[in-house]
């Protein structure tokens, strides 16, 4: 147990917190996991491997509770995934996003440089943060315009990360990964309300799927691929920022239309509509260039927009029949 190497996950309840928490520990890591405390257990990702990690409490919103973490459990590497993810939710919470999504990296930043600004630095950021089409596919010299309070404090994680590098040295990274998705992901992102509908759907259990924007265009991965790519770039020799993502984009209504096709479905005849799903603001393209990943880090992804499609909705069949 001494000799191995030890990774602090923020985040790890999270979609890519319980893979990453996965991968790193197949490496021989010792895995230690930032849980926020909560009036009710929030494990389900995690329950699987909740015996082969440490879960200790403490909170982005409390530097604190994050000094005393990092001083306890001594980690190599620090992976920062924790924020308020969802875009729609930071149009309604855009002062607690921007306190957990942007000042939060600065508070995670400040207490490892003050207690051992050795340790390895992971930024989840986005490709929200691209926001509006400038360039398309987007890469890493893509000038950034977020269109949501979201995006607008993932740009402030990403450069207090690039500016803790500068101005200390630290071997800070930031991932600017394209949207990934699995059968973990939370029910109210796009990709899962969708696979979690045709399941019910194809069951009996429900007989229509209220959407927004159709037409909205985004680089969808598979998060079990994604997390490989953090890992990659804490081992790099020098720190550095990359743009995570497979190249290909689909609309929202080729999802929907795969996605009830795989269980001999028209979506046509099951999706409405409606006005509450619209954004103030929307991101209409995404499509992200890894060239930099690709040739630097050696990463590719795995897995194909199809067989991701089939994945979830083949979990969410077995998730809803097993509960019967
Ligand atoms: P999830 O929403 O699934 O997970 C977010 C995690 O952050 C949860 O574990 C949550 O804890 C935790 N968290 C939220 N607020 C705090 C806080 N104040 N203190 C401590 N922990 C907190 O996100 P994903 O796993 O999908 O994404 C991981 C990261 O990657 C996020 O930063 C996201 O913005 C970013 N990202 C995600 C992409 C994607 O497509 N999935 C693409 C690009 C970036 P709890 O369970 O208690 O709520
Ligand atoms: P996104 O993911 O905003 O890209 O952020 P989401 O799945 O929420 O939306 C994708 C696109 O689908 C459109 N859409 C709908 N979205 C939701 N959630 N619900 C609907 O009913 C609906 N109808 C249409 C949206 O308008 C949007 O265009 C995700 C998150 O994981 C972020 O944390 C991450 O940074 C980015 O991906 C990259």
């Amino acid at each position: 147990m001494a000799n191995k190497k030890r990774a602090l996950i923020t985040g790890i309840t999270g979609q890519d917190g319980s893979y990453l928490a996965e991968f790193l520990l197949a490496q021989g890591y010792e895995v230690i996991g930032m849980i926020r405390r909560s009036s009710t257990v929030n494990f389900e990702r995690i329950k699987h491997i909740q015996d082969d990690v440490t879960l200790t409490t403490g909170d982005l919103l409390d530097e604190v509770s994050i000094i005393n973490l990092l001083r306890e459990s001594r980690p190599a590497e620090v992976y920062n995934l924790a924020a308020q993810s969802f875009v729609q939710t930071s149009w309604g919470q855009p002062v607690f996003t921007g306190e957990t999504t942007a000042l939060g990296v600065t508070r995670m930043l400040d207490a490892i440089r003050i207690v051992d600004p050795d340790i390895r630095f992971y930024q989840a950021s986005s490709s929200e943060m691209f926001g509006k089409v400038v360039e398309v596919p987007q890469r890493e010299t893509t000038p950034f315009y977020p269109r949501s309070p979201y995006g607008v404090a993932k740009v402030y994680g990403h450069w207090i990360t690039v500016n803790y590098r500068e101005s200390y040295g630290m071997h800070a990274s930031s991932g600017i990964l394209f949207n990934h998705e699995s059968p973990r992901r939370g029910l109210e992102f796009v990709t899962r309300k969708i696979t979690n509908a045709v399941a019910r759907i194809k069951l009996g259990l429900d007989n229509e799927l209220r959407l927004g924007n159709l037409e909205a265009q985004r680089d969808w991965g598979f998060a079990g691929d994604y997390v490989k790519a953090m890992w990659l770039m804490l081992q790099q020799d020098q720190p550095d920022d990359f743009v995570v993502s497979t190249g290909q984009t689909q609309s929202v209504r080729r999802f929907c239309e795969l996605a009830f096709g795989h269980v001999d479905l028209d979506y046509s005849k099951y999706v409405v509509l409606d006005e509450r799903f619209m954004r103030p603001a929307e991101v209409d393209l995404l499509v992200g260039d890894s060239t930099k990943a690709r040739t630097t880090l050696g990463w590719e992804p795995e897995t194909s927009f199809e067989k991701l499609v089939t994945m979830m909705v083949e979990a969410d069949l077995a998730l809803l029949k097993g509960q019967r």
